[in-house]
């Protein structure tokens, strides 16, 4: 299999936990941002990355969308499950997964970003990362009202996401679940920010444990 991918999206590290999980071999190929678009149009129809080719005869050639290639994963290769089996809790976790993707995701992204340009600058003071960080600021309408939203919501979520891993290993269920993946990868860029470091200690805790029962390497700053 071939994970089409930008290597710092933390959606495509969502997709390359979930294969290191089930313990799936696979290469990854690292795009251009901008130039993707042109290999990705005629391959899906959207713009976004991750995307897997699977690259098996009888299965879809290109497979777009986090979530779409976990769920694509979970029936070509079931065990080790990222489902559960209980129907409640496993459509309590997709459920989990979506606010995560549409809503923790994004947030991240913005409260990211916005560290990246100011005392996150010397993370990578590069001419090239500098000028990815001012497009990506400007493609997703970063800005310090936008941040201050997110920021916000981004308090609500670590709250709930508090009282669940506080009280158990795992989100929902007794078991590693694609909430819990989704969760580990989608909040991994705060990793480097030392107001979420110092606090949010057992945020941290439980990503490191994640990348570690999927065989992936750990988030910068971890
Ligand atoms: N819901 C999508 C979101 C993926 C996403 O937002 N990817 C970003 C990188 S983090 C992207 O490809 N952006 C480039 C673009 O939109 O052109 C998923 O889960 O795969």
């Amino acid at each position: 299999m071939l994970l089409l991918q930008f290597s710092t999206s933390h959606y495509c590290r969502k997709a390359r936990l979930a294969l290191g999980y089930k313990r799936i071999n696979y290469k990854v190929e690292n795009l251009t941002p901008g130039l993707h678009i042109l290999k990705l149009k005629p391959l899906t129809g959207l713009s976004t990355l991750p995307v897997l080719l699977p690259q098996i005869e009888g299965q879809p050639q290109a497979i777009a969308d986090s979530t779409q290639i976990i769920k694509f994963l979970e029936s070509y290769q079931p065990e080790p499950a990222i489902f559960l089996t209980n129907p409640e809790q496993q459509t309590e976790a997709l459920m989990l997964e979506d606010w995560l993707d549409e809503s923790i995701g994004t947030a991240t992204r913005f409260v990211y970003y916005q560290f990246r340009a100011n005392e996150g600058q010397q993370v990578d003071p590069s001419f090239f990362s500098q000028m990815l960080i001012r497009v990506v600021r400007q493609q997703y309408g970063i800005n310090d009202a936008t941040v201050k939203l997110a920021t916000d919501r981004l308090a609500t979520s670590l709250a709930e996401l508090s009282l669940r891993w506080q009280k158990s290993e795992y989100l929902v269920g007794g078991c590693l679940s694609v909430a819990d993946i989704t969760a580990a990868a989608l909040l991994s860029p705060l990793a480097l920010i030392p107001d979420y470091r110092q606090g949010y200690p057992w945020l941290f805790e439980r990503i490191v444990q994640i990348h570690q029962l999927c065989g992936e390497k750990l988030p910068p700053g971890l």
